[in-house]
């Protein structure tokens, strides 16, 4: 059940899953109410399919999948399939924290906070904004992302998905690792293929395997420049780490 405590109407898409039409969450084109202000709908259907998706609000998109009204969902077969030591997630999203007393707009002024420059406190996340200055996996920005810890000998899953506005290419050091299923649907063993970056465009879900043969604390992060800019000329931004244990 979903509880809408917006002050506009809303809706939950589940991205990736297919689902009976009325379930599918775009009430502008599809036979698919709206939850209006402080009303509530329950979501029913069987999810037949095993794999990473994710789930965002397609009711004035721009603004609310844009201020994180989003996520992702992962369907594991019964016998729980192939079998991983460790199995991590990883969104990606893009957010502009406005200056204090400044003008809210779409585009960047000369006067805001750009990449790495947004120092420590609480902001407002601009809702129409088509220029970012923070960006994060699982809602958090280096230094505060979590490393993926892996022993040596173990086979590691990453679950990559998108929910911004902009590709990510994100790079793994250290490791090539096989990319075996996108957007939840499973790649056959000819299909797969290895790397070391793969890029994420929007809406784009990937599951990459690797196994971890090569100890030490190896950088993971997102390959365009601006996207892990840190205060200072640090890294920052879309960026963590594997750290073996
Ligand atoms: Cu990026």
């Amino acid at each position: 059940m979903v509880t809408n405590k917006l002050t506009e109407p809303t809706r939950v898409h589940w991205h990736g899953l297919i689902v009976p039409n009325k379930m599918d969450g775009v009430p502008a084109v599809e036979d698919s109410p709206k939850i209006e202000p402080g009303k509530s709908f329950t979501y029913e259907f069987t999810v037949k399919q095993a794999g990473t998706f994710m789930y965002h609000s397609h009711v004035n998109t721009k603004k609310q999948e844009m201020m994180g009204l989003g996520g992702m969902l992962v369907s594991l077969p019964k016998d729980n399939g192939e079998k991983v030591d460790r199995d991590y997630i990883l969104m990606t999203q893009e957010w502009k924290l406005e200056k204090p007393g400044s003008k809210m707009g779409m585009m960047m002024s000369p006067d805001d906070y750009g990449e790495g420059e947004v120092p420590p406190g609480t902001y407002e996340v601009n809702p129409e904004a088509m220029m970012w200055n923070i960006f994060t996996f699982n809602g958090k920005q280096l230094p505060d992302t979590t490393p993926l810890t892996v022993k040596k000998g173990e086979k590691v899953k990453i679950r990559l998905g998108n929910l911004s506005m902009e590709s990510h290419p994100i790079h793994l050091h250290g490791h090539n690792a096989t990319v075996v299923a996108k957007d939840g649907v499973p790649l056959k063993k000819s299909a797969q293929y290895e790397v070391n970056t793969v890029n994420i465009a929007p809406g784009e879900t990937y599951d990459v395997v690797f196994t971890a043969d090569n100890t030490g604390t190896w950088p993971l992060h997102c390959h365009l420049p601006h996207h892990t800019a840190g205060p200072d000329g640090k890294e920052g931004g879309m960026f963590t780490s594997v750290k073996y244990q």
